[in-house]
């Protein structure tokens, strides 16, 4: 499955029922979603490993690699992609050894040293933001644009921009060497998430253009 960071969709199912939250992902893979992450932050294990193998099963068939958020156990359950670790999970070199190395290994880095470390602890891609403020129930602080280029330069691998991004306000984000855009609200909470979706990533290579 190949990897590519350019619209990348991380959910968040709160506000819907299983159906509605499935058909909203599904939508969106539709609309042009190349990376998919499933962020669950209250759920059983259970509920989790049960959410993750059916938005697997769906992210499959758009071949699109499905990431876990915090849950390297889950990720491995249901046989995802790859997992997305923070400050606050587990180390990323103890996550590398049990994963192995085909699987995807993500970070998130809100300063140049973290990313540095990061990279060398094994990371495939990162996470860096927010951006803007965010409605997303997150702890995350802002991130300016300066550092964000910064890391771009420091690290060799994908570097992605993450919080309160929408189509309307990619501009500040043009030259910064970013790879990808990740998105929340804007995808999950549009009327329509494969509208959103083809928005977003019309806007993203409108931004990469001339
Ligand atoms: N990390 C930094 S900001 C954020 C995460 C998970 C949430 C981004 O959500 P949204 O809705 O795209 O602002
Ligand atoms: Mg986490």
């Amino acid at each position: 499955m190949e990897f590519n960071s350019e619209l990348y969709f991380i959910t968040d199912s709160t506000p819907y029922d299983t159906e509605e939250f499935l058909f909203r992902v599904e939508e969106a893979l539709k609309g042009g979603v190349t990376l998919l992450q499933l962020r669950e932050k209250s759920r059983t294990t259970k509920e989790y490993v049960e959410l993750a193998g059916k938005v697997h099963e769906i992210a499959r068939r758009y071949k699109v690699p499905l990431i876990i958020d915090d849950r390297v156990d889950v990720m491995l359950a249901v046989d995802a992609e790859g997992v997305h670790l923070g400050a606050e999970d587990l180390p990323l070199e103890m996550a590398r050894r049990i994963i192995g190395k085909d699987k995807i290994l993500g970070a998130t880095a809100k300063k140049v040293a973290v990313a540095e470390s990061a990279w060398v602890a094994g990371a495939d891609y990162l996470g860096v933001g927010a951006i803007y403020p965010t409605t997303t129930k997150v702890k995350t602080v802002l991130t300016s644009v300066d550092t964000l280029a910064k890391i771009c330069k420091a690290v060799p691998i994908p570097v992605n921009a993450i919080g309160g991004l929408n189509p309307d306000n990619l501009g500040v984000l043009k030259g910064s060497g970013i790879d990808g855009i990740c998105a929340v609200s804007a995808i999950m909470k549009a009327d329509s998430s494969r509208q959103a979706a083809k928005q977003m990533r019309q806007a993203y290579r409108e931004l990469n253009k001339g």
